[in-house]
């Protein structure tokens, strides 16, 4: 471009660069500024100048580019509030967020009242959406849906998965449904697992990850009759089902490599160990190698949950940030009571680290852990605990971070302000499913973390919500 330039004036430069519709990587452009004098027509160079930019959606091509660094904004949220509410029993919390734009996330859990699984997403970060999924699937209408587990892919569709079930004639099916990045609807869901009444198979817990554009699903299903339980891995990329273990299992958790490579983990009650699959691809799985023994068997009665047991609950996660590293985080009984523990592995889960106490006070319990790891490889650990509570009955919920990839971790910081009861001392506590098995957290490198969490201060057991800088 070409102007002229008043000594102390200026002169607005724009230009435009187009981005493919699907690119939602960081990019970088360079430009090199030179001006002339009219005294010498030679060119001299003002200045260079290097852009970082992304695309923020979709929606609207080669438009909303921002530059890094003008990212200041942080979710506004009421800390201590309630966040997935309403009439009867909400529980079992999972969450998501987009890897690219951390500003995309979304919470899924259970509505008892219902029966249905909720979603509630975000696009920007601070205005959020919340709907029901369908029970419909091939036609046929459920009672009931839950155990959401949600992932983005790489081009920030976010994909649910969940269990769709009757409980009068025992018919049950694991369903995939997917809302694409620029729509404001779900899919239809689709079976990725479906049993008719006559066959008694209860199918439950779906986890989902995604790698290099590939969803993996991992669930368990257990006949009725004669009581064989199977962890189950499913491809989508590949349409492939993979038996990852039969006999008294349970519990699956499933993490992913940037570059494909799976690592399926589960609770082999029956040995009481926990143990897991690793291999690059679906079809290249190794032998079961043990994560962690533990002195928990499925699970053991604790004062904190009156209707069900407290299980090692084990998660794992990768670190794209450090290639092949793999981290675990599962309860375990010391004798006395309940700890949370976390153990690593430097080689894509071939073998694992001898398992550390999380919580830095052990008095009580310290159960339903649950673990994530940001694109910036912040790690966040968070659990329930008792320990404020003599009689074990009541809890809050606590949370450590790692910033070296879980060598050493920060204080703790209590996440809860006010206690939360599903013992047997709570008649308005959910019978049938206490805490729910989950809570949720979200890390987001310097913005920090969002913890979800089951809290029944209101009386009506909800999904809580506090962000943690
Ligand atoms: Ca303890
Ligand atoms: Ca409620």
């Amino acid at each position: 471009m070409t102007g002229p330039i008043n000594p102390g004036g200026n002169l607005p430069v724009d230009f435009r660069i187009a981005v493919d519709q699907t690119g939602r990587a960081q990019f970088q452009f360079f430009a090199d500024f030179y001006a002339a004098t009219n005294a010498s027509p030679v060119a001299q160079p003002v200045g260079s100048f290097t852009f970082t930019t992304e695309k923020l959606q979709n929606r609207v091509q080669g438009s909303e580019l921002r530059v890094l660094g003008e990212d200041t904004q942080s979710s506004v949220l009421s800390p201590q509030s309630s966040f997935i509410g309403g009439s009867g029993l909400q529980s079992g919390v999972r969450t998501a967020v987009d890897p690219q734009e951390s500003r995309r996330m979304a919470v899924v859990a259970n509505d008892y009242a219902s029966g249905n699984v909720l979603v509630k997403y975000t696009e920007d970060g601070s205005s959020w959406r919340q709907l029901p999924l369908s029970r419909t699937v091939s036609g046929k209408t459920y009672q009931t849906a839950f155990e959401p587990a949600a992932a983005y892919d790489q081009h920030g569709n976010l994909l649910v998965v969940y269990v769709l079930a009757d409980v009068v004639n025992n018919s049950a099916a694991i369903v995939l449904s997917q809302k694409l990045n620029d729509r404001l609807t779900f899919s239809p869901p689709v079976a990725l697992e479906l049993h008719g009444a006559a066959e008694f198979v209860a199918v439950g817990r779906p986890v989902i990850a995604i790698s290099g554009g590939r969803p993996y699903i991992a669930w368990e299903d257990q006949t009725l009759a004669g009581m064989v339980h199977h962890i189950q891995l499913y491809d989508l990329a590949a349409r492939r089902r993979v038996e990852i273990a039969a006999g008294q299992v349970s519990h699956p958790t499933l993490a992913v490599t940037t570059t494909g490579g799976i690592v399926v983990g589960w609770n082999d009650a029956g040995q009481s160990r926990l143990l897991c699959r690793t291999g690059a691809t679906s079809a290249s799985l190794g032998a079961p190698v043990t994560v962690a023994q533990t002195a928990l068997g499925y699970g053991r009665n604790i004062m904190a949950m009156a209707d069900t047991v407290a299980t090692p609950n084990l998660t794992m996660v990768t670190d794209a940030t450090r290639p092949g590293v793999v981290y675990g985080t599962f309860a375990d009984f010391n004798g006395s009571d309940l700890d949370v523990f976390f153990t690593r592995s430097t080689d894509h889960g071939q073998t694992w680290s001898t398992p550390l106490p999380v919580g830095m006070v052990k008095t009580g319990d310290q159960f339903l852990p649950t673990l994530t790891v940001d694109t910036a490889g912040f790690l966040a650990l968070g659990f329930y605990d008792t320990r404020h509570d003599p009689t074990g009955e009541t809890c809050h919920v606590f949370l450590r971070r790692s910033q070296d990839g879980g060598l050493t971790f920060e204080p703790e910081v209590q996440v809860t302000d006010m206690a939360s009861n599903t013992s047997a001392t709570n008649p308005l506590r959910s019978w049938a499913a206490d805490y729910g098995e989950q809570m949720g957290v979200i890390s987001r490198g310097k913005a920090g973390m969002l913890v979800l969490w089951t809290d029944t201060r209101t009386g009506s057991e909800e999904i809580f919500l506090n962000t943690v800088k």
